[in-house]
């Protein structure tokens, strides 16, 4: 499609979007009237500076369901993810929302040349993440064989790229390459394996990781990006050119901000990436904070798409973190430990890589230093902590209990993250 006739669908369908979400949601009746906006007055696409933005913290306030904008009858699939505190962010789609995602997917995948011929091993944990069943009806939708195996077992998953003949491997990039570590450490050669591409997203890649995982094992791979909110995988992707990730521009529409200011910035400029969805019925979002820092390029791109390209995401402008592919908010982690007696408000989150997998060390102290003499009373609390800490983050975190006052205090910002995760991986 043209951009002239791209950009008239955008504002056809961003009207249409205002006035739904006008007459859907109480949340956003409140907010587009008392900014005086109406689907009416949007007249250009430039006008959708006048819609107020909306944060993951608007979604969290109404938990679970007082953003969706279709009857739950109307809704036929639930996902969530982590929310800065220890409730999920909950997204619901209606059965055209199911459609449309499934058809953004396909379109990354055919876009690196994915088809009907492939096996596709879908290596994302199946559950309320959306990455699993997302790339799932893509591929389907594509025609694709799907191996439905989910994450974990890594050396099952090596047997099963041999044995299967998986051609098309769908994971986050960092435990593609601890796969591949596996499947070699196995004996399997790459000869053996049917491999030819990688579909790998939900996590940054620096151009070192992709290319050891493309060498060990001899595919090519391309970066998608996207997040539950928005509706899951599918909202960007690259093509063979690797030039950045075009978006689906006719179901999203993009813009850059100063993330400071909350100034909308030229196109070409750095800052956080805000999206309106323009054709979501479940939950649609007008301009919704990503939060995630990149940079959008709008001239043509050699494959001949015209969907502008956003670079690869560069960091966020919050202290998000992903580890293991899991979305995990240092305020969930203070939050579990608010409520737990005998330990103190300081902790130090310690993140390391190990065979591309990511480990988390939660180092908190005790509040009382007589516990240091009873390993029994010590460990009960660090088995109370890392339970807690389980269930909230969904991951296994190490606890280390520290005496009390040796944890770095700070006078300015607490430096709580260590993030150590680059160092390996070079
Ligand atoms: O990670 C959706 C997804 C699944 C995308 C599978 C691609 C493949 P969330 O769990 O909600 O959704 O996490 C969203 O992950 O705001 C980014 O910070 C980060 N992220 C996602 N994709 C990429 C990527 C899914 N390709 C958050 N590169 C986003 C860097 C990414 N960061």
């Amino acid at each position: 499609m043209s951009r002239k006739d791209l950009e008239a669908l955008q504002l056809e369908r961003l009207k249409h979007q205002v006035q739904y979400c006008m007459d859907h949601v109480p949340f956003y009746h409140k907010r587009l009237t008392d900014a005086g906006v109406t689907a009416d007055k949007i007249k250009s696409l430039s006008d959708i500076q006048y819609i107020p933005y909306t944060t993951k913290a608007d979604i969290r306030d109404h938990y679970p369901y007082g953003l969706f904008a279709a009857p739950m009858k109307d809704i036929c699939r639930i996902h969530a993810s982590s929310g800065t505190t220890g409730k999920p962010t909950v997204v619901g789609y209606t059965r055209n929302d199911l459609h449309y995602w499934s058809d953004c997917v396909a379109r990354l995948c055919a876009a690196v040349g994915v088809n009907d011929e492939d096996i596709a091993q879908i290596s994302f944990g199946y559950g309320l993440f959306t990455g699993a069943l997302g790339l799932h009806y893509g591929l389907e939708k594509l025609g694709c064989a799907v191996i439905p195996i989910s994450s974990g077992n890594t050396k099952k998953q090596a047997m099963i790229l041999k044995d299967f003949q998986t051609s098309v491997l769908i994971s986050t990039p960092s435990y593609a390459m601890y796969m591949s570590e596996v499947a070699h450490e196995m004996g399997i050669s790459n000869d053996e394996l049917k491999l030819r591409i990688g579909l790998f997203g939900s996590e940054g890649c620096t151009d070192a990781l992709r290319n050891k995982i493309e060498k060990g094992f001899g595919l090519f791979s391309t970066d998608n990006y996207g997040m539950s909110e928005l509706m899951g995988p599918g909202v960007s992707g690259e093509c063979v050119y690797r030039c950045g990730l075009h978006f689906a521009e006719d179901h999203f529409f993009p813009e850059i901000i100063d993330s400071e200011t909350g100034e909308v910035l030229p196109h070409g400029e750095k800052g956080e990436l805000v999206i309106t969805t323009l054709t979501k019925e479940g939950i649609p979002l007008l301009r919704y904070r990503t939060k995630d820092i990149t940079r959008i390029h709008y001239e043509p791109c050699k494959c001949g798409r015209t969907h502008a390209r956003m670079e690869k995401v560069q960091g966020r402008s919050d202290d998000m973190l992903k580890i293991r592919g899991v979305n995990v908010f240092p305020s969930q982690i203070e939050s579990v430990m608010a409520n737990i007696d005998g330990i103190s408000p300081h902790y130090e989150l310690i993140l390391t890589r190990k065979n591309y997998t990511d480990y988390l060390e939660v180092r908190i102290e005790i509040t009382d230093e007589h516990l240091l003499e009873s390993f029994a009373e010590l460990e009960t609390l660090r088995k109370t902590a890392s339970d807690k800490l389980k269930t909230v983050l969904g991951i296994q975190a190490k606890v280390t209990l520290v005496a009390p006052k040796t944890i770095q205090r700070y006078e300015g910002k607490a430096r709580r993250i260590i993030d150590k995760r680059n160092e390996a991986e070079e």
